[in-house]
């Protein structure tokens, strides 16, 4: 891995001693207010678990910085939200670069995974998957991410892998009248600079946030201050929420949210971006008394626009010169309602989208006598799905059940007749529309018997291909070097799913051992046709997504933690994945054997914490897709946090250092082993207006 630095042009110093010595000295002053500063207790509230523990979810609050001051020791304040959603169990993230990771649950991402905001599906617009739905929101956005593995994931969308669910944050009709904030933060790894408000006003009647953040990063430096160029980004984001409630329980609101980003860097792709851009808009209806003892009849309709330009005018030299514009818009809704007596816990919804997902690539030879090559790499792909979903949690004595299904319709459409005509050199007889039907059943058992919680699953799923899977044109993978090409006539993926988890919970101790088992027929992934000629300049050949006979994975983890005193806090977890075909093939993009520890502190107003995290060699790895062995690397990160009062007000600070000993290091889901940020200082600091 050593050699592959040798590609990085620039090298400096990891920060300029002028910045690590104002850090420091931040550090020490901190230090000594926290030992010194006046005592005034924190209002911990730990907050009604609202996750029935039948489900084998997991929640990342996100929302204020007081929050992660309080319960998320270990991450901080104004990070991005990939950072959030990497500090959690069970989510990892793939890296192309420092902006837009790709989450990954149980070992599968985007086209396996159900990703959305407040139940609203959006569908990112890059055919190279350099903008995930994550990337389209911030962290000032959200309150919390719900993540729920397989088949629990069900109930926002068609899954297989999982779901991740990003909760918008509102006031909702809280009586706070005025509250506004201020924050602001900095890192040294890549000269970030954060800085964000927000104004909320709400009462009973009436409420409306709006909250604005920027980003603006330079390029970061790796362990041993490796420069990584083109790893600079510049983002910012802008909401508003807002609720008018009818006094009888019926309440509306609507909400909207702008994300820009521009010059985004991606080291690790032969491509940036200089545009991706969303609009997320929604309207919704709430009313808490319903039909016929149904309650919590919730309602919405909502509309998105995505908008991704990719770059390559900044690379020095390129074989070829592209321009690859990708547009995806969606237009969905969902209604539910909830029923209950003692026994029973009831939830029907309705859910439906319509998705138009188009990307262009026009290459422009530089031998001026050549004529420039036009595609369409995703031909306006029209995606119609209406689904329904039914859960039932049924209380029998100390022990529950919960039963789910959603069904689902999903049809496709090719509009753009130039693109349908290019599919149809290689599938002379495709047809311009096709219906697949999806179905998901699914049964979740918990017991406990005192301390000891038994948790258990079958669940069975599948899902239609994905837009690049079944129509995508020449795509350019730079992971493996091959041009991929979809198939329209993919049969649906099918996932049969077992999980289990045993834990202990103890006053003071817990531990969990927690694993599952995806069994897979008809895995899709691309396989080398060796008919075909390759497109891109350089590359080594073209691949066609297949359906693999079957394909096996399974995820185990143990966590623990352990209350030492009052104040201080001790968790650790570590987990083994593992991912095979029917030959005993390894998939690509599985996790070697991976391990954290955390030790926090919090007492009064202060909180520290000390973080460890690591991975062992990546052993089953496969090189058909690009990937090689990845060394085992242990990072270390510090954080020390304090509130200070002013009258009503609050002063929130934060610093720390993440990679303490500025390991050089990739992980097995870094593209290319694009390594990771060396040792970065931080310091966000938070003013809140109550
Ligand atoms: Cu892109």
């Amino acid at each position: 891995m050593k050699t592959k630095i040798m590609g990085l042009p620039h090298r400096r110093m990891v920060a300029e001693p002028k910045r690590v010595s104002y850090y420091i000295g931040i550090l020490c002053g901190l230090f000594f207010f926290a030992t010194h500063g006046d005592a005034q207790q924190l209002k911990v509230d730990i907050g009604q678990d609202s996750v029935l523990p039948i489900n084998l979810s997991e929640v990342i609050v996100i929302s204020s910085f007081k929050e992660t001051l309080e319960h998320n020791g270990h991450t901080k304040p104004l990070s991005t939200l990939d950072e959030y959603l990497e500090a959690s169990q069970k989510v990892n993230m793939i890296k192309r670069g420092a902006y837009a990771w790709e989450p990954v649950l149980n070992d599968m991402s985007s086209e396996r995974l159900s990703i959305t905001i407040d139940g609203m599906r959006i569908f990112g617009a890059c055919t190279d998957k350099m903008d995930p739905i994550t990337s389209y929101v911030d962290v000032s956005n959200l309150s919390e991410a719900h993540v729920c593995s397989g088949q629990q994931g069900a109930e926002h969308g068609c899954t297989i892998g999982g779901s991740i669910d990003l909760k918008v944050e509102k006031s909702n009709f809280r009586p706070t009248d005025w509250v506004g904030s201020l924050e602001m933060g900095g890192e040294s790894g890549n000269n970030a600079q954060i800085i964000g408000g927000e104004l909320n006003y709400s009462d009973e009647r009436f409420y409306v946030d709006t909250d604005i953040i920027y980003r603006n990063a330079e390029n970061y430096t790796a362990g041993g201050g490796v420069e990584v160029p083109f790893s600079q980004f510049e983002k910012y984001n802008l909401s508003t929420n807002a609720g008018y409630s009818f006094g009888d329980d019926r309440k509306l609101s609507a909400s909207f949210i702008f994300d820009e980003a521009r010059d985004v860097g991606y080291p690790a792709l032969p491509m940036d971006v200089s545009l991706a851009q969303a609009f997320i808009g929604s309207v919704s209806w709430l009313q808490k008394g319903f039909l016929g003892g149904f309650t919590d009849w919730e309602t919405k309709l909502y509309a998105n626009k995505v908008t991704h330009i990719m770059d390559d005018s900044q690379r020095p030299d390129v074989p070829i010169r592209m321009d690859m514009p990708g547009w995806s818009d969606t237009f969905g809704y969902f209604s539910q309602a909830k029923w209950k007596n003692e026994k029973h816990q009831v939830l029907l919804k309705l859910d439906g989208y319509y998705n138009l997902s188009l990307a262009e690539m026009t290459m422009y030879p530089n031998d001026p006598y050549e004529r420039t090559m036009f595609m369409l790499t995703w031909p306006d792909v029209r995606t119609l799905n209406n689904g329904f979903y039914a859960e039932d949690v049924i209380k029998i004595k100390e022990s529950s059940v919960k039963l789910s299904t959603r069904l689902a319709v999903q049809n496709f459409n090719i509009a753009d007749e130039f693109g349908l005509n290019s599919l149809r050199i290689f599938y002379p007889e495709m047809a311009r529309r096709q219906t697949r039907f999806l179905r998901s059943v699914s049964a979740q058992y918990h017991t406990n018997l005192k301390a000891v919680h038994f948790n258990g699953g079958l669940s069975y799923g599948d899902r239609a291909p994905s837009v690049t899977e079944g129509f995508g044109f020449y795509l350019f993978n730079s992971f493996d070097n091959h041009d991929y090409i979809g198939d329209p006539d993919l049969k649906n993926e099918k996932s049969l799913e077992g999980n289990a988890k045993i834990s202990l919970e103890k006053e003071r101790f817990s531990i969990g051992l927690e694993g599952n088992y995806f069994r897979m027929a008809d895995y899709i992934l691309g396989e080398i046709d060796p008919a075909l000629s390759v497109m891109t300049i350089g590359a080594d050949g073209v691949k066609i997504y297949r359906n693999l006979e079957n394909a096996d994975l399974y995820n185990v983890s143990l966590d623990t933690e352990y209350k030492i005193l009052k104040e201080l806090k001790w968790s650790g977890v570590v987990s083994y994945h593992r991912g095979t075909d029917q030959d005993g093939r390894n998939l690509p993009f599985i996790s070697p054997f991976a391990y954290s520890s955390n030790l926090q502190y919090v007492h009064m107003t202060f909180s520290g914490s000390l973080a460890m995290r690591g991975a062992g060699r990546q052993v089953n790895f496969n090189p058909d897709f690009g990937e090689d062995e990845t060394d085992a690397y242990t990072v270390f990160s510090l954080s020390l946090g304090k509130q200070f009062k002013f009258g009503s007000d609050d002063l929130y600070v934060k610093l720390g250092v993440e990679n303490l000993f500025d390991a050089y290091y990739s992980t097995y889901s870094d593209w290319k082993n694009i390594p990771r940020m060396g040792r970065n200082f931080f310091m966000t600091v938070s003013y809140a207006i109550n």
